[in-house]
């Protein structure tokens, strides 16, 4: 009968269904550092939690945040890449005094910093793993990404340095961890929001949030 041959072959678990969809895998930082700019406050915190669950372009988005420490962060990154089985991993921070949307070039096997992270640790000069290469290159369309928001008008650039904190600490260990794999991934760091420059001085960069969400979505829509 017609209506038996409708019904449901297979019993398909969320995780099954989850993984073969186009997932976009979009993670961003809770708040870090003591300087007056900080202000408990991360942008990559918001944008991430603001394009949870959306779609964008092709892109079913899961959008979480990750502790600011080198270890902590690695961790819950490989624990969300298990879980969502993700086609793309696009990973955001905050560069305070930066002034346009920095799209991540390279990631570099270090890690030097004046500041502690969230666990309370410093590092002040080592290989994140000594048995990897010293650098990976990103393996999104980076220029493409750059381009799309130049030409609405958001400020945009292509960075050649993370820095050698946490973000280019999850970003070097991101792509060690795909190597061999086809998966694109990534780096974008945001500048302050306006609350937080004003904090931190006269004539320091600042972006709205509004307008950093509009450029990562572009970014998104690109890859
Ligand atoms: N920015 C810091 C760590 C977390 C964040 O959002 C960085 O650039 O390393």
């Amino acid at each position: 009968m017609v209506h038996m041959k409708l019904e449901p072959p297979l019993k398909i678990s969320v995780t099954n269904s989850r993984k073969s969809s186009k997932t976009l895998l979009l993670t961003g930082f809770e708040p870090f550092g003591d300087d007056p700019g900080a202000l408990s406050l991360n942008p990559s915190t918001a944008i991430a939690q603001a394009l949870h669950g959306t779609k964008i372009g092709n892109w079913r988005i899961a959008g979480h945040v990750l502790p600011c420490e080198y270890g902590g962060s690695v961790r819950v990154l490989k624990t969300l890449m298990r879980e969502y089985a993700p086609q793309v991993i696009l990973c955001l921070g905050q560069a305070g005094g930066r002034s346009a949307i920095s799209i991540e070039r390279i990631a570099v096997n270090w890690d030097e910093a004046a500041l502690v992270d969230n666990a309370g640790i410093l590092r002040t000069g080592q290989p994140i793993l000594k048995t990897a290469p010293a650098a990976y290159f990103s393996s999104l369309p980076i220029h493409a990404m750059r381009d799309a928001l130049l030409s609405k008008g958001l400020p945009a650039e292509i960075s050649s340095t993370a820095g050698h904190f946490v973000c280019n600490h999850v970003f070097f260990s991101l792509m060690h961890s795909l190597r061999g794999r086809k998966t694109p991934a990534g780096f974008v760091h945001v500048p302050y929001l306006p609350e937080q420059a004003a904090q931190a001085g006269s004539n320091v960069p600042a972006m709205s949030l509004p307008q950093m969400l509009d450029g990562i979505k572009l970014a998104i829509k690109s890859i």
